[in-house]
């Protein structure tokens, strides 16, 4: 199978003596979602699955070029502070190269699924008494004193690989859709979703580029607000960033594409992931979710057209975090091992 790099080497700055780190990462689902669509007014929305990852997130698309230039530099170990799927992804693809991996990561505040794979990955799983932004400046300063690489996004190739989301849905669409909606929390992502369309554009593959629409959670919404938060909160872990590291580039997406920000409390945050789950049948974590309750606010607003494609990017899968899941959900109803008591409530149903 063609690898992710293999497959857009052309765009890529991976030399062509570098040994592929990949677990066959991209390729991703681009999936109608029915339960936003309006066909009476002819708007589309998709949804780009990223937890059909190998490691369930859209990290590793910048984790396999990241780990492949950090081995082909000489690096013996990476390093990176994660919220989470970063850790999971570095964790997975620094096995397959075989070197060691250091993940810091906030102490209680992922969830678990991501903590298993960091675990199970054999990274060195460091948790600080602290959030995301205190664990970023920690990995800066130690990356800089070590000379481990550091695999966050402010690693050029980590951008450089996540924007290959970006190319995957013009080749599918055949066009950049009309806006592209997606969560923010260090803001990598919607930063290098711009770099892909603006390529494509530049190569020919498009003649469009999409609205960026950022959507954060309200208590972790530096971008809404215009400012730095202290002290992030939000049930969506992943995104519960307050000082996030690519400002400028996201801003930048923001304006060029004439987008928004956005931001969700944690309430309309979970009501969007259940919503796609029962209604769609895909099931995405809570940081993804914010981005469906974009689409949705900003179409019941009146600000998109008739006839838009949109397109949003569930980030991560819901398999990631399932005591979040498992606590916003109804209990189990319990009977005895017996057909009568099970028969009993089917029919009540
Ligand atoms: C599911 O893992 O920052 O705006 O350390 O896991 O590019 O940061 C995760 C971020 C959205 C936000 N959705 O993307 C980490 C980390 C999910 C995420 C984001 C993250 P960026």
């Amino acid at each position: 199978m063609q690898t992710l790099i293999e497959a857009y080497r052309s765009f890529l700055p991976v030399p062509a003596d570098a040994r592929v780190i990949s677990i066959s990462e991209g390729g991703t689902p681009l999936i109608p979602l029915t339960s936003i669509s309006l066909r009476d007014r002819g708007i589309a929305v998709y949804a780009k699955c990223e937890g059909m990852n190998p490691t369930g997130s859209f990290k590793d698309r910048g984790m396999t070029v990241a780990v492949t230039m950090s081995l082909w530099s000489g690096a013996k170990a990476i390093i990176c502070a994660s919220t989470g799927n970063t850790s999971a992804s570095a964790a997975a693809y620094a096995a397959r190269a075989g070197i060691q991996a250091f993940v810091v990561i906030p102490d209680g505040q992922i969830a678990q699924g991501k903590l298993a794979q960091a675990m199970m990955h054999g990274a060195k799983v460091i948790q600080i008494s602290g959030d995301f932004d205190d664990g970023m400046a920690i990995v800066k300063s130690l990356a800089d004193e070590t000379g481990i690489a550091l695999v966050n996004s402010v690693n050029p190739h980590r951008l450089a690989g996540q924007k290959t989301a970006a190319f995957e849905i013009v080749d599918a669409l055949g066009n950049a859709p009309d806006y592209h909606f997606l969560p923010v929390g260090n803001a990598g992502n919607i930063s290098a979703y711009w770099l892909g369309y603006n390529e494509y554009l530049e190569a020919g593959r498009s003649n469009q580029r999409p609205r960026m629409i950022g959507c954060q959670a309200s208590g972790a919404a530096p971008f809404v607000l215009g400012n730095p938060v202290e002290r992030p909160e939000t049930v969506a872990t992943a995104i519960r960033i307050g000082r996030p590291q690519s400002w400028d580039l996201a801003r930048t997406a923001q304006k060029e594409s004439q987008g928004w920000f956005l931001a969700f409390s944690d309430e309309e945050i979970l009501s969007a992931q259940r919503d796609v789950a029962e209604r769609d049948g895909i099931f995405c974590e809570p940081a993804s979710a914010v981005c469906l309750a974009g689409v949705r606010e900003s179409i019941d607003t009146g600000v998109i057209p008739d006839d838009s494609v949109i397109v949003c990017t569930l980030t991560g899968h819901g398999l990631k975090d399932p005591a979040t899941a498992i606590a916003q959900s109804p209990a189990p109803t319990r009977v005895r091992a017996d057909v009568a008591e099970v028969r009993a409530i089917i029919s009540a149903d």
